[in-house]
C-alpha cells in the first residue's frame, strides 16, 4: 500500500502544482504515492454554494462553516478511514522533521487547508484534528503548508530518494545544519575551495565538515545548538 494524500481545499486546481515536478512528481507518476484534491465547495448545500460566513462576535474576514467542512471531512474519511486528519493553521504546533518521518511511515494523511480568517472551532474539536503550522509567518491559506508537508514526507518514502540522496546526512536528523558544499571549478571569482576537501584525507574531511556544521548551527540557530549540546552531554560520541 502506497502513501495516500487526500487534500481538502477550496482551490483543488492548486494541486499537484509543484508536487507534480521533480522528485515528488516522478514518485507520483510511479505510484509511490497518490494525491487527490477534494473541493470543499462541493459540500456546500445552499444555492449560492457558500462555504463561509461572518464571524460571531464581529471582526474582519470570513470563517469557514463547520457543516460544510465536516461534510468534506466525512467524504475524505470514507475514502481513507485509517488516515490521520491534519488541519493547517498558523496557530498549530510547529511541523518538525520528526512528525514528517512518522507520517511518512504511515498510510498517508487527510490534509485540510483553511482559508479566510479560519475554520469554525467546533469542527476542529468535533473531528479531533491535529493542528499544524509550518512557521511563524502568516500564509493566505493552508495549501502551501500542505505542499510543504507532502514534499517533506514523500522524499522519505521507500524508493523515492536515490542512493546518493538518501546517503546524505541531513539537517535536523543529525541535529546540526549542513556543512558547506563545493564543486568545480576549484577556483571561482578568486575564491578557492577549502584545501582540505581536495586532499583526499577522509578523516580530515569529516572533521572539517563536522566543525563547519557546528559553527554554522551555533551562529544561525542557537535553539538547535542548545538542543544538540544537551544531547551530546547526555550521550557523548565525539
Ligand atoms: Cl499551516 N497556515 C497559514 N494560513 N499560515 C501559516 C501556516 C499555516 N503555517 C505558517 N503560517
Amino acid at each position: 500500500m502506497s502513501f495516500r494524500a487526500l487534500v481538502l481545499t477550496l482551490f483543488p486546481e492548486m494541486f499537484p502544482g509543484p508536487l507534480g515536478q521533480s522528485l515528488a512528481g516522478r514518485a507520483l507518476a510511479r505510484g509511490d504515492w497518490s494525491l487527490d484534491a477534494i473541493d470543499i465547495r462541493g459540500f456546500a448545500t445552499d444555492k449560492h454554494r457558500s462555504v463561509d460566513d461572518t464571524p460571531f462576535g464581529g471582526g474582519p474576514g470570513m470563517v469557514m462553516r463547520p457543516d460544510v467542512v465536516d461534510a468534506a471531512v466525512a467524504e475524505a474519511l470514507a475514502r481513507g478511514p485509517d488516515l490521520p486528519l491534519i488541519v493547517f493553521t498558523p496557530r498549530g504546533k510547529l511541523l518538525t522533521q520528526k512528525r514528517v518521518r512518522a507520517l511518512a511511515e504511515g498510510p498517508g494523511a487527510i490534509l485540510l487547508c483553511g482559508r479566510y480568517e479560519g475554520i469554525d472551532e467546533r469542527v476542529i474539536a468535533h473531528r479531533r484534528m491535529e493542528e499544524l503550522s509550518i512557521g511563524d509567518y502568516v500564509l493566505s491559506g493552508g495549501e502551501p503548508a500542505a505542499m510543504v508537508l507532502l514534499d517533506a514526507a514523500v522524499r522519505l518514502l521507500p524508493g523515492v530518494m536515490g542512493a546518493a540522496e538518501s546517503g546524505i546526512e541531513e539537517s535536523f536528523a543529525s541535529g546540526l545544519l549542513e556543512y558547506p558544499h563545493y564543486t568545480r571549478p576549484a577556483v571561482w571569482q578568486e575564491r578557492a575551495v577549502p584545501e582540505v576537501l581536495a586532499g583526499g584525507n577522509h578523516a580530515a574531511i569529516a572533521a572539517w565538515r563536522r566543525a563547519e556544521a557546528e559553527r554554522i548551527t551555533r551562529d544561525r540557530r542557537p535553539d538547535l545548538w542548545t538542543a544538540y549540546r544537551a544531547l551530546a552531554e547526555a550521550a557523548p560520541t565525539a
